[in-house]
């Protein structure tokens, strides 16, 4: 698979690529899930925290692409509810990891007008995790271009589980009638309940499995998978995604 993307690396190419990109029917929503950073480091006999270092790396890029093409949402498996069951080691290196990213980042993100969210179970994150997102999240809240959300501490399931026992509470209380429990509804009760459902996933890594992310969420999205390990992953394979993303969907009338 990277024989397949090597020779795509000079200037001209990259171009050529660009210019088969339809510019009015690039995905609005864009969800990634960024594995292979522990395969990438032990590929290269370093310890698993290089890849995620690594990897954090390939983010800058993708938002900065991504921006320049018009999405209008990222969001980004940054840390799963299982996660947790990693070394201890490997757990705090990754919850330093949005402080170090938004402390050399931030700046450029507030110039490039990305906005900053956060999905996930703050609860159990450390408070010097939780400060650093919540002041990039207040520092970009007026901007008005790429809506980059990064799942942290993010479970599908328990979030669904979440939205299941609020709404019973308010049939319950009889705030909602059953009838009134509908698609939209569950929709509603959702953290993504303000972004529209992503138009394509992206997983790296081989792994063709979901992993608990955006079960509800996903159920119309055009899925990408590739065996390139995070770390390696491109602008030419990013505007590979939505090359696939737009053969599959221009049958449908670009809708
Ligand atoms: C993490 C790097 C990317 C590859 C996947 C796992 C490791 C960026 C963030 C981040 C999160 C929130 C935020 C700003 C940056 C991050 C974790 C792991 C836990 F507001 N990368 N990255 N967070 N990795």
């Amino acid at each position: 698979m990277l024989e397949k993307f090597s020779n795509w690396k000079s200037k001209a190419e990259r171009e050529n690529k660009v210019e088969t990109i339809n510019l009015e029917n690039v995905p609005r929503h864009v969800a990634i899930i960024m594995d292979g950073n522990g395969r990438w480091a032990k590929k290269r006999g370093l310890p698993r925290i290089a890849g995620h270092r690594e990897g954090m790396n390939v983010i800058n890029k993708i938002v900065r692409q991504a921006n320049s093409l018009g999405v209008e949402v990222l969001t980004l498996y940054a840390f799963s509810t299982e996660n947790w069951k990693r070394p201890k080691n490997e757990v705090d290196f990754l919850m330093r990891l949005p402080e170090r990213y938004l402390s050399v980042e931030l700046p450029k993100l507030i110039e490039e007008n990305v906005k900053v969210r956060l999905m996930g179970c703050k609860d159990s994150l450390p408070a010097h995790t939780i400060k650093a997102v919540e002041n990039a999240i207040e520092k970009t809240k007026d901007n008005t271009g790429l809506i980059l959300n990064f799942a942290l501490n993010y479970g599908s399931r328990d979030e669904i589980v979440t939205a299941i026992q609020s709404i019973a509470k308010k049939v319950a209380a009889g705030q909602v009638d059953p009838s009134e429990v509908t698609d939209t509804l569950v929709s509603e009760h959702l953290m993504t309940s303000d972004l529209r459902d992503p138009d394509l996933l992206i997983r790296t890594s081989g792994e063709i499995r979901l992993s608990n992310f955006l079960l509800w969420q996903l159920a119309y999205t055009e899925f990408w998978f590739t065996d390139v390990l995070w770390p390696d992953f491109s602008d030419q394979h990013f505007l590979e995604a939505i090359s696939v993303y737009q053969q599959r969907t221009r049958r449908y009338g670009g809708i």
